[in-house]
C-alpha cells in the first residue's frame, strides 16, 4: 500500500484554506476515491509525490509536458528571462518570436493573440465570433469541455462530468439560451439546429478530437460535414485544440483531419507547462480585435516574457523535431496493443480509443463515439482501476472523462512498465 501521510496532512490543511482543498475541481480525485497526491517534483517520465512515492506520469499536467517534465531547455530559457524581470507589461520581442512559431505550424493562423489559459482563449474567440458576425448564438457539443467560460458551461465535459455537474449554477438563463447544443458525431443534429436558429448562429466551436469525455474521435466526414455547415451558413467554424493542437502533429487536428477552421484557440503545450493560452485565425477576422479592431480583449500577463520564454522553447523544439509525432505514435501503439491483449487475456471486452498520443480506456463494452456513451461507463470500477494503477506505480487522469497524454520521454522500455501495471490493475478489479 502506498504512503499516504504527507500528502493526507497537507490535504487537510489545504481544505481550510482552498474550496476542496485544490485549485482545480478534477485534481481532488472525487471521482476515483481517495485524497489526492501531493507533488513535490517531476523530472522526464517522473512524478514524486510527498510522501517519496515515485510513478510514472500518464497526465503531464493534462497535456503541456508533451517533453516529460524538467527539459533542460525550457528551465535555461526561463532562467534567463527571468533575470530580465518576468514582466513589463509592454511589448516584447519574444511574443512577435512565438506568434512567428504559431503562425508557422497552424495551418490556418494568419494573426494569434496570446492570452494566459484555454479558458481566455475560447471566451475571447467565441467573443469575436459575436462580435465578427454580428450574432448571438453558439453551437457546442455533449461532453466537449472549452473551460469555464459561462457560455461553456453546458452540457460540459472534463471535471463538470466527473463532478456530475455539466451544468453549473451561475450561469445566467440568457446565456445558456444562447448556447444550443448537440451530440458529438451527429452532423443531423447541426442541421436541425441551424435550420431552427437561421441567421442567428454566430459559431459552431469544437474539440477536433475530443479529451474531456475521454479521448473521442470525429467519424469519417463530421468534421468536413461542419465545416460545409458553416460556410453554407455564415457560421464561424471554431477548433478548440487547447489539448489537441501541438499535441497531435505540429499543427495539430487541423493537420491531421485536413479541416481548416476559422479560429484556433490554443493553450497547454504553448506555455510548456507556464500558463499561456492563445486564439488565432484568418486576418480578416483577427483585425476585429482592439486594439486594431472594436472587439474588446486584454490581459495584464498575456505574453509574458518568462511563458514566452519557455514557449519558444517548446514550440521551436516540435517545429524542428517532427519526428517527435512519429515516435509518440510509437508508443502508443505498443501501450494500446499492451492494453489490448491484457483484456483479451483476462476476457474482458472495455473498449479503447486513440490517436497519436492521447488514448482513454473506457470500462464499457460499448464504442464510445458521443457524450452518451462515454456515460455507459462504469465510472465506480475505473475508480477502482485508477487506484490499483497507482499502486502499480503509474499516474493517469483522476476521471473515466479524460484522456491520457503521453510524452516523449516514456520509451519502450517504460511502455513495456505501464502494460504490466495494467494487466496487475485489470486482474486486481476483476
Ligand atoms: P484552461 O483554462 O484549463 O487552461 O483550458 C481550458 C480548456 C479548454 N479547451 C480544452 C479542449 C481543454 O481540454 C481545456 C482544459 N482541459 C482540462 C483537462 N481536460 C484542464 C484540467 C483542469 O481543469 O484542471
Amino acid at each position: 500500500m502506498l504512503i499516504k501521510e504527507k500528502s493526507k496532512s497537507l490535504f487537510e490543511k489545504a481544505k481550510n484554506l482552498i474550496p476542496g482543498g485544490v485549485n482545480s475541481p478534477v485534481r481532488a480525485f472525487k471521482a476515483v476515491g481517495g485524497d489526492p497526491l501531493f507533488i513535490k517534483a517531476a523530472k522526464g517520465a517522473y512524478l514524486y509525490d510527498e510522501d517519496g512515492n515515485k510513478f510514472i506520469e500518464l497526465i503531464n499536467s493534462w497535456g503541456p509536458m508533451i517533453l516529460g517534465h524538467a527539459r533542460d531547455e525550457i528551465e535555461k530559457a526561463v532562467s534567463e528571462s527571468l533575470k530580465l524581470s518576468p514582466s513589463f507589461g509592454a511589448p516584447t520581442e519574444n511574443e512577435i518570436n512565438v506568434a512567428e512559431l504559431i503562425v508557422e505550424m497552424v495551418p490556418s493562423i494568419e494573426k494569434v493573440r496570446m492570452v494566459n489559459s484555454g479558458t481566455e482563449a475560447t471566451m475571447s474567440a467565441i467573443r469575436l465570433a459575436r462580435g465578427f458576425t454580428g450574432r448571438d448564438k453558439i453551437i457546442k457539443f455533449e461532453g466537449c469541455y472549452h473551460g469555464h467560460g459561462d457560455s461553456f458551461l453546458i452540457a460540459a465535459g472534463s471535471g463538470v462530468a466527473t463532478m456530475g455537474t455539466p451544468d453549473s449554477p451561475g450561469v445566467t438563463k440568457g446565456t445558456a439560451a444562447d448556447t444550443l447544443t448537440a451530440p458529438y458525431n451527429n452532423l443531423e443534429a447541426v442541421d436541425k439546429l441551424i435550420q431552427n436558429n437561421k441567421r442567428e448562429i454566430a459559431a459552431i466551436i469544437i474539440e477536433p478530437v475530443a479529451g474531456n469525455m475521454g479521448c473521442v474521435l470525429p467519424g469519417k466526414g463530421y468534421l468536413e460535414g461542419l465545416r460545409k455547415a458553416c460556410d453554407e451558413n455564415d457560421i464561424l467554424l471554431i477548433f478548440d485544440e487547447v489539448m489537441t493542437g501541438f499535441r497531435l502533429a505540429k499543427g495539430g487536428a487541423q493537420e491531421v483531419f485536413n479541416v481548416m477552421p476559422d479560429l484556433t484557440t490554443l493553450g497547454k503545450i504553448i506555455g510548456g507547462g507556464m500558463p499561456v493560452g492563445a486564439y488565432g485565425g484568418k486576418k480578416e477576422i483577427m483585425d476585429h480585435i482592439s486594439p486594431i479592431g472594436p472587439v474588446y480583449q486584454a490581459g495584464t500577463l498575456s505574453g509574458n516574457p518568462i511563458a514566452m520564454s519557455a514557449g519558444f522553447e517548446m514550440l521551436s523544439y516540435l517545429n524542428q523535431h517532427n519526428e517527435v509525432y512519429t515516435q509518440l505514435q510509437e508508443v502508443a501503439t505498443k501501450i494500446e496493443n499492451g492494453i489490448k491483449d491484457n483484456l483479451h487475456q483476462l476476457g474482458m471486452s472495455y473498449s479503447i480509443n486513440s490517436i497519436g498520443s492521447m488514448m482513454t480506456l473506457f470500462f464499457t463494452e460499448e464504442k464510445v463515439t458521443n457524450f452518451d456513451s462515454a456515460k455507459t461507463t462504469d465510472t465506480a470500477l475505473f475508480g477502482k482501476y485508477f487506484n490499483a494503477m497507482l499502486e502499480n506505480g503509474v499516474y493517469i487522469a483522476p476521471s473515466q472523462f479524460e484522456s491520457l497524454f503521453l510524452s516523449t520521454s516514456i520509451d519502450e522500455k517504460l511502455a513495456d512498465q505501464i502494460i504490466d501495471a495494467n494487466f496487475k490493475s485489470l486482474k486486481s478489479i476483476l
